[in-house]
Formats: C-alpha cells, sequence, structure tokens
C-alpha cells in the first residue's frame, strides 16, 4: 500500500513509470477543475472527512481534520478474488479479464466514460450548496459527498488511463470539461445536467440517484472485466454513505414538519417555516422519475451487448438461476395504435428494466422508514412513489404522460395539473427562501431536525468545520 504517495493508491502505481507519468499530469488538470468547479468557497476551512486509506472492511477510513484541496484522492481496488470467472453472458465460465479484450473495447470505454462523467458532474451541481448549509454536521457532510464523487472520478480515470491507451487519456480530458447543465457541453445523463439549488433537492439527489449509482456499481461490479469490477466493488463502500445522508436528511426534513404540526396543532407547517410534507411528496416525484431514466429504456439493445459480452451483470447475478439469460422473456409495456399492450421481449434486452425493479424495490423500503416516521406522529399522510411511467424522458413512457398513480393523461391535462405532481415555481422560492446558512457551532436551522447522532461517535456539537476567516 504506498499511501504517502502524492497519488495514494493500492495498485502498486510507483513501479509503472508510464501510468503514474499519465496521472501525475492529469492531476494538475483535476485540480484546476476542483478549484473552478468543486465547492464554491470553504476550500481553505478544516474539514472533518474520512479518507480511504486502504481497503480492509474494518480499517478502511481515517477520519481528520483535512482542508478539501489537501484530500488525498487515491487509486483503491478491492482486493483480487482467486481464480475469478465471468460471470454472465456468452463468455460465462472463462476466466475474469484483466486486459480489455479487444472485441469489447468500444463498448467497454463508453460504460466507463458515463460512469465516471456523473461523479465530477454531482459536484458541479452541488456546488453552492455549501452557502447555505443548516448546520456545519450538514456542511462536513456535503463536502464528505463531494470529495468522494471526486475520488470515484479517479477511479475511472485510473481505468482510462491503464487500459485505453491515448483515446482513454482523451476522454479523461474530457471529464474535466464536460460542464452540468451546460447547453453546448453538457454531462452525459439527463438527472446530472438538473440543478440542485436548495438542500431538499441535495437530500433527494442523495436518496434517490446516489441509489441508481449503487445499483449501476452493483452491475459492473458483476463485470468479467476484473479492474472494473474490483474499481466498483470498493466504491460501493463509499456510496453507502451518500444514500445515508440523503435518506437521513429527508427523513430530519419530514420529522421537523410533524414535530411543529404536533407542536402547534396547526397543519399548515409553512406558516411555522418547515416544508409541508405536500412539497416533500412533489421533490420525491422529480427526484425518483428522473434518477428512473438513469437506467435507460426499458427495451435496450445496447443493454443485451453489455450482458452478452459480460461487461454489465444483473443485481446480485450470482443469486440467478441461469447466467446466460437466453431462452427468458421479460414483460414490458408497448404503444401501438390500439393504445397500451404487454409484449414478452427476449431478457437480455430488459437488463435495464430488470435492474431497474430492484432499484424500486429499495427506494419503497427508504420510503416506508420515512412513513414509519409519520405514523409515530400519528399524522394521517403517507408518501408514495410515483409509478415507473410518471415524468419519464427515456424509454417507452418519455413520450407519454401519466399522472403520478400511472393513469395516462392528455398533454393538456399534463400541463394543467404539472404543480400539483412536481415542484412548481412556488415551491421553489418557499424553500429556497429557507435557505439561510448556519455556520455556528451546534446550531441548526428551524426547517430540519437534529439528527439523531453526529459523525464518528462524536455529538452533533461538534466543530465539524473549522472556518478560517
Ligand atoms: N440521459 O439503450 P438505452 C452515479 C441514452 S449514477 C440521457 O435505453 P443504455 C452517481 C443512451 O446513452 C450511475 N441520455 O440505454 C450518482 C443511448 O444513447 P445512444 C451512473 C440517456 O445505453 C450520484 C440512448 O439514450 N452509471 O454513479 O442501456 C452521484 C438509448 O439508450 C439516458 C451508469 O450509468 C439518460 N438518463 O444506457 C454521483 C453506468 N439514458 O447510444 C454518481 C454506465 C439513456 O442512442 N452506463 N440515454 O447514443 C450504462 O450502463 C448505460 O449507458 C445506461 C443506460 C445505464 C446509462
Ligand atoms: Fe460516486
Ligand atoms: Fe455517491
Amino acid at each position: 500500500m504506498s499511501l504517502y504517495e502524492k497519488i495514494p493508491n493500492n495498485v502498486n502505481l510507483s513501479s509503472d513509470k508510464r501510468l503514474l507519468r499519465a496521472l501525475e499530469h492529469w492531476l494538475p488538470n483535476y485540480m484546476k477543475w476542483w478549484y473552478d468547479m468543486g465547492p464554491a468557497g470553504f476550500q481553505a476551512d478544516q474539514v472533518y472527512l474520512r479518507t480511504a486509506v486502504s481497503v480492509e472492511p474494518g480499517g478502511w477510513a481515517h477520519f481528520d481534520y483535512v482542508k478539501m484541496p489537501d484530500y488525498r484522492w487515491g487509486i483503491f481496488l478491492a482486493p483480487p478474488e482467486k481464480d475469478r470467472i465471468v460471470g454472465f453472458g456468452d463468455s460465462y465460465g472463462k476466466r475474469a479479464w484483466q486486459e480489455v479484450p479487444g472485441e469489447f473495447r468500444n463498448m467497454l470505454r463508453r460504460i466507463i466514460v458515463t460512469q465516471g462523467d456523473t461523479e465530477p458532474a454531482s459536484v458541479e451541481q452541488q456546488r453552492l450548496l455549501g452557502h447555505s448549509a443548516p448546520s456545519l454536521y450538514d456542511l462536513r457532510n456535503l463536502f464528505q459527498v463531494n470529495v468522494e464523487e471526486g475520488r470515484h472520478l479517479w477511479a475511472m480515470v485510473y481505468l482510462l488511463h491503464s487500459h485505453f491507451g491515448r483515446d482513454g487519456r482523451e476522454e479523461t480530458e474530457e471529464l474535466l470539461e464536460r460542464r452540468s447543465g451546460s447547453s453546448d457541453k453538457p454531462r452525459i445523463l439527463g438527472a446530472f445536467n438538473e440543478p440542485i439549488d436548495d438542500w431538499l433537492s441535495f437530500f433527494m439527489f442523495t436518496t434517490f440517484t446516489d441509489r441508481d449509482g449503487k445499483y449501476q456499481l452493483l452491475a459492473l461490479a458483476e463485470s468479467g472485466f476484473d479492474p472494473l469490477s474490483r474499481t466498483t466493488r470498493f466504491m460501493l463502500t463509499e456510496e453507502a454513505h451518500h444514500m445515508f445522508v440523503g435518506e437521513s436528511g429527508v427523513g430530519r426534513v419530514v420529522q421537523r414538519a410533524c414535530e411543529l404540526m404536533r407542536e402547534t396543532k396547526d397543519d399548515d407547517v409553512r406558516r411555522h417555516g418547515a416544508i409541508d410534507l405536500e412539497a416533500v411528496q412533489r421533490y420525491i416525484n422529480l427526484w425518483f422519475s428522473v434518477s428512473l431514466d438513469l437506467f435507460g429504456g426499458e427495451i435496450s439493445s445496447n443493454a443485451a451487448s453489455f450482458f452478452s459480452a459480460g461487461l454489465k451483470g444483473r443485481y446480485k447475478e450470482e443469486a440467478c438461476e441461469d447466467h446466460l439469460a437466453l431462452d427468458g422473456h421479460y414483460r414490458v409495456w408497448q404503444h401501438g395504435p390500439e393504445g397500451w399492450y404487454q409484449e414478452d421481449v427476449p431478457l437480455r434486452n430488459a437488463m435495464n428494466e430488470v435492474l431497474r425493479d430492484a432499484y424500486i424495490a429499495d427506494c419503497e423500503n427508504t420510503l416506508g422508514r420515512w412513513n414509519k416516521m409519520i405514523q409515530r406522529y400519528g399524522i394521517p399522510f403517507e408518501l408514495r412513489l410515483p409509478d415507473r411511467r410518471f415524468h419519464r424522458r427515456i424509454g417507452l413512457y418519455g413520450s407519454h404522460h401519466f399522472d403520478p398513480q400511472g393513469r395516462p393523461l392528455s398533454a393538456e391535462q399534463w400541463e394543467a395539473r404539472r404543480d400539483e405532481f412536481l415542484p412548481g415555481e412556488k415551491d421553489l422560492a418557499y424553500v429556497k427562501n429557507l435557505m439561510v446558512p448556519v455556520h455556528e457551532i451546534g446550531q441548526i436551522a428551524n426547517w430540519i431536525s437534529k439528527p439523531a447522532h453526529g459523525i464518528k461517535g462524536l455529538p452533533f456539537e461538534f466543530e465539524y468545520v473549522r472556518r478560517e476567516q
């Protein structure tokens, strides 16, 4: 383990001079991007951060104060599995690849670039949030997520530099050139161009969009290309915290609303400066639907090719009975002149939908936990996931309109009722208005509850970010 090198790593970087030089050349470009597009302000502050220092399950993380630009963005691969095989697709049972198989080179590069692109995109989307953090604890969590998404970019850049030669190198430059929300050089996937201007959006993003990350990474962790599998397996250990930040963040918003409703005996919590559960529901509708789009179309020849090639598997592929998926079918909706009807498609072409199913089930559990809290306060309100057809832009449902229950709407009906379903101008303005910074130790904004615990056994009243003013 070379932790004290310029680029901490467990891939024996110092023995590969060519790769080391390539990455050392990329490092200043990355830093320039971090200063330009990473968190605005706070770069001179001491932040109590977790840094990955090894891949040992018990002790992989080190907690200490660090200035964000001094964060040790390292390259870590999960330990190799002995005699690993390709676990699915046409090469099922062959030895896993340590080098890129020539015939799959373009496909694999595309998967890695798509994954890599999301990481800096999310940092760009969140760059202004520090200025309105509800507490130092939340400020620290934001920066923790940001530096780790930066490290995830490093993880993909390592694969591009070490396995894709010159075009890989060009891709690593472009990863620093695209910009979230830009009209001429946008990020690749839809949700990563959506603005995240308030903390409720941030918590929704880390709940729903980072969870898409979890499922995409789980599918890539199955890859027959072993370096990709090992990189993504380690990324998943960091991902758990991102989803914790999201789920507990929304949970604390919900809790605050419930608390105030009980305390004031007034159902209109906006009068008391909290976020109403109806608005929380509209934010869920937005972020769940844009995250569903990230799984791609229901019927996808790309997904079939990724699976056949052994590059991108299913969630828990090992638990699947048949790793070839040649005979199976999957039932999807189709739309024809007669309206909607169901059709069986070959399973390999439905892999995006299979992964989306696992994701939706996971999201249901999260909503269940939020609803339990609402019940504990005895408030008759239930948060719900919208139907998977609702507000989609990609795939079969993308060219039609549906309400959150999945009932078809005409374009006029959709327009008329849009603000009933999704955060409208009024919601956004109200929530934005609540976003005032609370940067004093132990203090918290009025619209959100304190967390049940601090970080790493520390109290909430800890100075998670030491401001240098
Ligand atoms: N927006 O065959 P189709 C994360 C394109 S998140 C815009 O249906 P396919 C993270 C598609 O490229 C995880 N365009 O889908 C979370 C294709 O274009 P071409 C990210 C889209 O190819 C939070 C066309 O539509 N990882 O880590 O199966 C913070 C038809 O596509 C979208 C990955 O995504 C969209 N939403 O694509 C930080 C894993 N969806 O070929 C990080 C890598 C589809 O017609 N990516 N298109 O030009 C993949 O495995 C696949 O490319 C996709 C699905 C999952 C994106
Ligand atoms: Fe990530
Ligand atoms: Fe993440």
